[in-house]
């Protein structure tokens, strides 16, 4: 096994402040150790967190296995990720099993306070508050106070501040990192293409126990899941507009029919069009949907998808909401133009009343619903995401202490990682599969046979 680094070899001298000088307000702090909003929410964060806990068997199964075994023991891993109670599990598993951990949020908005508590007060190194804007980086790095030997990212942050403020830290400390996102993985891309990166990081997005599950499960049921918390309507009988039939809306409108609704797919692409009508869908342009639909629900990734012209056509009473990552979808300048008069009706839920008098109602002002309304994947969901985290961290590990080396580039996870995760999975589910005869695997691996 290669020497670990000592700690504290790359900190310089800092003086730190606590709590962090712009932040407002109280906070619970032990400098060095954790800041955290209020210490007292902790027992419910736990309960949060031990309900997380009984619906993520994978992660769960990992931990039984590795606690015994203690692998990360002697390594540091800090992590850049939401603070949920599914990322508390992920914590608590890497903790279990031998390893030193630090955390921050990757999202200003997605800090569960409770569960942060909670995190704080099993001795875990956290750095995180909901609607931390002002003190972000300064949380981040807390986390590297103490120099990782791995890190784990969602969106690139915290590999971004390393190889940006602290690059001896990563080109001699750091033996490898994990991102969790399209959007970290592009920009990881990016900095290895401009021969900036300067270690290895699996791409944990790109696996099918992923990628797959997150966007067609995850955001099919909490989009629906959030129209439902912020408006209350039946989804039955409702003509349901779906744009976008990519991974994402393809989940979304599976749902929507599910709950009963006549669904309607718009699309710019042929081939993604043809699926959605064999799944049973209409399809037509947003011009004509617009006409018809009572729910609209952008699912794209574009700009622009319902404009001016649109509203102009819309019914009386329509729904209008955003699943897509970012709030460009809907046009609402447009809106605001359309609209005479503008109220909230409830959390999430604005009318806007134009001039012929038709209301329309936007939820949670073109956000994504599913994370404004709702509370992002379930449990379920990011077990499988996070016990991809959890293994390709832990190949590092293996690897370094056989003396192996990764090439210093965005890797893709192995395909064997998403079979064995998958089939995890499948046990916790008391589900059986058959198994391939040695004379079917020989079948298939024939180029011969089948004629
Ligand atoms: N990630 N545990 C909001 C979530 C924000 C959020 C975001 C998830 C999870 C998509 C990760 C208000 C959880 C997260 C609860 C919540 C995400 C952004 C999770 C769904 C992704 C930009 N991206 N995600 N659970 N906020 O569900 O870690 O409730």
């Amino acid at each position: 096994m290669e020497n670990l680094k000592n700690k504290g070899e790359f900190t310089t001298e800092k003086v730190v402040s606590y709590p962090p000088k712009k932040a407002q307000g109280k906070f619970d702090e032990v400098p060095g150790k954790y800041c955290v909003r209020d210490l007292s929410l902790a027992d419910e964060g736990q309960k949060l967190i031990d309900w997380a806990e009984s619906r993520m068997p994978v992660l769960m199964h990992l931990r039984e296995i590795y606690s015994k075994t203690k692998p990360f023991k002697g390594y540091k891993i800090s992590g850049c990720l939401h603070v949920t109670k599914e990322t508390a599990v992920l914590i608590r598993t890497l903790v279990e099993s031998g390893a030193e951990v630090s955390w921050s949020g990757c999202n200003p908005l997605s800090t569960n306070d409770a569960v942060a508590a909670a995190l704080a007060k099993q001795g875990i190194s956290i750095f995180a508050w909901h609607g931390n804007l002002e003190d972000f980086y300064w949380c981040i790095e807390r986390t590297i106070d103490i120099p990782p030997h791995l890190t784990l990212d969602d969106g690139c942050d915290l590999i971004n501040t390393v190889h940006e403020k602290y690059p001896e830290m990563a080109k001699t400390h750091i033996i490898g990192g994990t991102e969790e996102t399209t959007t970290g993985v592009h920009r990881l891309r990016a900095r290895q293409e401009a021969g900036q990166l300067l270690y290895p990081v699996f791409a944990v997005n790109d696996t099918e126990t992923k990628w797959d599950f997150d966007n067609v499960y995850g955001t099919g049921q909490s989009t629906l899941d959030g129209i439902m918390r912020a408006t209350s309507v039946l989804i039955a009988g409702k003509t349901v507009v779906v744009a976008g039939h990519g991974h994402c809306g393809s989940g979304v409108a599976k749902r929507a029919k599910g709950l009963g609704a006549n669904t309607v797919i718009t699309e710019v692409k042929p081939t993604a069009a043809i699926k959605a009508l064999l799944e049973g869908h209409q399809v037509m342009t947003m011009d004509q949907a617009a006409e018809i639909g009572d729910i609209f629900i952008t699912a794209t990734g574009c700009k622009d998808v319902i404009r001016k012209w649109h509203f102009e056509k819309m019914k009386d009473g329509a729904i209008v909401c955003n699943t897509g990552h970012y709030d460009v979808e809907i046009n609402i300048p447009e809106l605001e133009e359309l609209a005479v008069s503008k109220r909230t009706i409830r959390e999430n839920c604005e009318e806007y009343t134009l001039k012929d008098g038709r209301r329309i109602y936007l939820l949670a002002q073109g956000r994504l619903i599913n994370l404004a309304a709702a509370e992002g994947h379930p449990s379920e969901v990011m077990d499988m995401s996070f016990a991809n985290q959890f293994m390709a961290l832990l190949r590092f590990v293996e690897a370094h202490k056989e003396g192996k080396k990764f090439p210093i580039e965005v890797m893709d996870i192995p395909p064997e990682q998403d079979e064995y995760i998958a089939t995890l999975k499948l046990q916790s589910m008391g589900v059986q599969i058959d198994k391939l005869t040695p004379e079917q695997e020989q079948y298939l691996k024939d180029y011969l046979a089948g004629t």
